[in-house]
């Protein structure tokens, strides 16, 4: 075994996930945790905790010298320098935050950081659905709503790292309030945290629909509901396939791409969401630009963040890259 491997760490509003990753995208060791609810110094030992147990992974199996350490995260991200400038409530106090010294510091491992989903579309556009296509747009249905956008060939990054939050797009002026601190986002409808305040929302509204306990409801419950042909459910699930619809639209108009990957949790478990999105999309909007355009569920499902946070190790690794392997996007 001469491939090189790195770790790839991906933290999102609900789970981390860490593992080591080959070049070619295999994943030969993964371990899941919950992202600590209680902030900042928790979620960094977490991650010390995660790369210790990868190291030891590693040797057990006699894998070669760890190329370094590939940190994909929701956030606002400063890519070049590694630091996390912003973060929704999604995770608690997720700001102000030099990962990447950090890391390098407590591991001594060359460590990078970008968003959790521009380093999905790094391993998608590499290796999976997006393999050979210049123009795409990412989007992960998960605890929140994330982007990215490959233009010409190359990942959109912005001014410093934060373009394409395209979860917090607003599809309604006078919507609900964002955790992000805007309104009517395209997260605050079609996320799992979405879906699951707009029923409760409606339920608070409406008590004698339901008799259990309003706050514990999940994104889950809503799909289930709705399965069983619950009205309340399929209502909210239609509200949010139609703001997915309307802030997909506004994607295409502004990208031109010719493709959109989804991933994420909730497309994991419902396929149908994207079938149900292309039809909606192919009626709305400027019709040369929303029939030019395909839509395609993620190669790596819910390996794509770590295979992606690994995957920028091998694209910026100067030794990794002299051997010949691959360039930036
Ligand atoms: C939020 C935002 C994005 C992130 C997206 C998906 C934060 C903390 N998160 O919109 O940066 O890409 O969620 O994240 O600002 P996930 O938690 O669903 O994986
Ligand atoms: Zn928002």
């Amino acid at each position: 075994m001469n491939e090189h491997v790195s770790i790839g760490i991906d933290i999102g509003g609900t789970k981390i996930v860490a593992g080591l990753v080959t070049l070619g995208g295999g994943v030969l060791y993964k371990q899941t945790v919950p992202t600590a609810t209680e902030g900042r110094e928790q979620i960094l030992f977490q991650l010390q905790q995660l790369i210790k147990d990868c190291v030891k992974e590693a040797h057990q199996q006699r894998l070669p010298t760890l190329k370094g350490i590939g940190i994909g995260t929701a956030g606002q991200i400063d890519f070049k320098q590694g630091i996390v400038r912003s973060g929704t409530s999604n995770i608690k106090d997720w700001n102000d935050i030099p990962l990447k010294q950090e890391m390098q510091r407590l591991t001594g491992f060359p460590t990078w950081v970008d968003n959790d989903v521009n380093v999905v579309a790094l391993a998608e556009s590499h290796l999976g659905a997006a393999k050979g296509y210049d123009n795409v747009v990412f989007l992960t249905l998960g605890t929140g709503i994330g982007g990215a956008v490959i233009q010409e060939g190359r990942l959109l990054h912005g001014e410093w790292g934060g373009a394409a939050e395209l979860g917090h797009m607003s599809v309604d002026r006078n919507g609900p309030a964002c955790n992000c601190g805007y309104k009517g986002c395209l997260e605050a409808y079609a996320s799992g945290t979405g879906i699951a305040n707009r029923m409760k929302h409606m339920l608070k509204n409406q008590p004698e629909r339901y008799d259990g306990d309003i706050e514990n409801i999940t994104a889950r419950d809503v799909f289930q509901w709705a399965a069983e042909g619950k009205p309340f459910a399929k209502s909210i699930l239609d509200e949010a396939m139609d703001a997915l619809a309307y802030g997909t639209v506004n994607i295409i108009h502004a990208f031109n791409p010719s493709l959109i990957v989804l991933g994420g949790g909730i497309i994991d478990q419902h396929n149908w969401i994207i079938s149900d999105l292309e039809n909606r999309v192919r009626s709305l909007g400027i019709s040369s630009l929303v029939q030019s355009v395909s839509f395609k569920k993620a190669a790596f499902g819910d390996e794509a963040g770590v295979v992606g946070a690994a995957y920028q190790s091998f694209l910026y690794n100067e030794f990794v890259q002299k051997e010949g392997a691959p360039h930036e996007t």
